[in-house]
């Protein structure tokens, strides 16, 4: 009897034993269970069986319209007769031919656009991306091309997941017809879609995005964007070689008329600059050593849609200002940062993603709020210290405004991160960037003794146009505000004056090559062209047109007075 007793208690012992080890395992590996399989509300929801007939319908009949090759390998495509018309219409209206995106395979193939020698490095990054893809009434057909893209081009062990973000769009068509798509046709991937109640605007779109990613890695995609081949592998390589890098590919152009792959060529690209309005620019490598690379290049600012940047350090380096509505300013706030804090930025040659540049925003914005300039602001008061003054300039009525809203979290952000000061950046990451009024003989402005100065008529930064006289004004505007430059260009911030027909004064680019662009001034304030060897002159000029030069004489309409004198010749 006793033995019968020690046998079933010795049972007993084993079966909860056995009990204990089967309850640690279920909590061991629920621990690894991909996390939206415990939170439902970030899987697409399940379509009912009514719906997905009328779905299956749709997808059917849209399938059944597009055009096999149809823009393969990139190449122009185009479709006739009523369609080409409609195609036409829709560019005016979505800035985008969404007909011929919807006739376009949307696993369309496209050609190897990087540099041959790309293929040379034996990139085996062990990182794993998540890539985030924010929409507001994109087209579907656009945003599935841009998941098929990723899926496509991204080795299956790089790919962690795709995270879509639906801004709160209001187009039909994006909401439950995705949600089947996405069942049905990429059913074996790993898409998790958000769903934003009220619409947030891209910079808190992306951080809701970011909040559930789970890969090593945050890549960010716009979601009008094709992957090439190779895009990623480059990119968690450089990662995995210093966390610390954030990484934009070359941005091809995908034309909005006719959705060609575009490029500029495999050897030559451009990296992010920025302006004083606050505006992203592309630049001009400066630095020989980096023309023709093909490993990543120092890049001073981001165009901001896209880019790779290490989960961990993405919230480490204060992610984005939850702040900033609607559209604009966070990737330069995001460059300033990365930069000053002790990161860096790159552009990787050998990863590329064609990107459909839209001469308009297809969307409207609530309230219409010019988002990008608070944002801007914002930026501006808490990175650029001094520098500030500039964009101000170009913005005074926000120097001081409530619309702005509340700095102290990301000022406190700068301190706890020990960032440094704007001018280091402009030293050591951007010392091309043309700075008005430092290291410049002259600078402010440039007036006649009939109280005429020199003007740029209004003139965009990127445009051709005369150097004008203008009625002074009673505060220092930016249209008025000129620099002699140590280099010996009478300029404005990205254009020079210069001679043209050996008379003509006109603004046009830059080129730092003087002849032309060169002038002097005297102390008797005369403005000379050695080129020419002739004088800038307001005679005979009327309010609002363009000075000359002419034959040097002691003139009152040769006499120019700037504001400010560092020192003259
Ligand atoms: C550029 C960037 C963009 C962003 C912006 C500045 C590139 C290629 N694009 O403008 O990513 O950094 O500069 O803010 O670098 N969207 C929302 N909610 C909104 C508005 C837009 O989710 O309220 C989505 C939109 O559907 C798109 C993305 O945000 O997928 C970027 O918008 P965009 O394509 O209109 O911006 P883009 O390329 O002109
Ligand atoms: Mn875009």
């Amino acid at each position: 009897m006793l033995l019968k007793c020690i046998r079933l208690k010795k049972i007993y012992a084993r079966c909860i034993f056995i009990l204990i080890i089967i309850v640690c395992l279920v909590i061991i590996t629920s621990q690894f269970l991909p996390k939206d399989n415990q939170n439902n509300s970030y899987k697409h929801s399940k379509v009912s069986n009514n719906l997905s007939q009328i779905f299956e319908k749709k997808l059917r009949d849209y399938e059944s319209r597009i055009i096999p090759n149809l823009g393969d390998n990139g190449e122009a495509a185009f479709l006739d007769g009523k369609d080409a018309r409609d195609g036409e219409k829709a560019l005016k209206k979505f800035a985008l031919n969404t007909v011929l995106s919807d006739r376009m395979p949307l696993n369309r193939k496209l050609r190897d656009p990087r540099n041959k020698k790309c293929k040379d490095f034996a990139y085996d990054p062990k990182l794993k991306a998540s890539v985030i893809v924010i929409f507001y009434n994109e087209l579907l057909s656009v945003v599935l091309r841009t998941v098929w893209s990723v899926i496509l081009q991204t080795p299956g062990k790089l790919l962690e997941e795709i995270i879509l973000v639906d801004d709160a769009s209001t187009e039909e068509s994006l909401k439950g017809l995705l949600d089947y798509y996405l069942e049905t046709r990429l059913k074996e991937h790993r898409i998790k879609i958000v769903r934003i109640k009220h619409r947030l605007g891209l910079i808190r779109a992306r951080l809701q995005g970011a909040r559930i990613a789970q890969g090593d890695v945050l890549i960010f995609l716009d979601a009008h964007c094709e992957a090439t081949v190779g895009w990623a592998e480059p990119l968690l390589s450089r990662i995995e070689e210093d966390r610390t890098a954030v990484l934009v590919p070359i941005i091809d152009v995908i034309e909005a008329t006719n959705m060609a792959y575009s490029t500029n060529g495999d050897t030559t690209f451009q990296v992010g600059g920025f302006s004083w309005s606050g505006h992203f620019t592309w630049i001009d490598i400066q630095e020989e050593k980096d023309k023709n690379k093909l490993t990543p290049v120092k890049s001073p600012t981001m165009a901001g849609g896209l880019f790779a940047i290490e989960r961990n350090f993405f919230w480490d380096i204060g992610s984005y200002d939850e702040q900033m509505d609607g559209w604009g300013g966070e990737n330069l706030e995001m460059s300033f940062r990365i930069w000053q804090c002790g990161g860096r930025l790159e552009t990787v040659p050998c990863s590329r993603v064609g990107h459909v540049f839209r001469d308009f925003h297809p969307y409207s914005f609530p309230d219409n709020k010019d988002t990008h300039g608070i944002n801007t602001a914002r930026l501006a008061h808490v990175w650029m210290d001094d520098y500030k003054r500039f964009f101000f300039m170009h913005q005074p009525g926000l120097e001081n405004n409530p619309i702005v809203g509340d700095l102290t979290h990301r000022k406190q952000l700068r301190q706890k991160l020990r960032c440094k000061p704007f001018k280091w950046y402009l030293d050591n990451v951007y010392p091309e960037k043309f700075i008005p009024d430092e290291n410049v003989f002259a600078w402010g402005q440039a007036r006649t003794e009939f109280e005429m100065c020199l003007d740029d008529l209004q003139l965009g930064d990127d445009k051709v146009g005369p150097l004008g006289l203008y009625q002074c004004h009673p505060f220092l505007a930016m249209s008025q505000y000129f620099s002699i430059s140590q280099k010996g260009e009478l300029r404005k911030e990205n254009t020079c004056a210069e001679v043209f027909n050996g008379y003509d004064v006109q603004l046009t680019a830059c080129h730092g090559h003087q002849r032309e662009q060169y002038w002097i001034l005297f102390k008797n304030g005369s403005i000379y062209n050695p080129a020419v060897r002739k004088c800038l002159s307001s005679e005979g000029v009327d309010n609002g047109k363009g000075v000359k030069v002419e034959d040097c004489k002691d003139s009152v309409y040769q006499r120019w007075t700037f504001t400010n004198i560092n020192n003259t010749v």
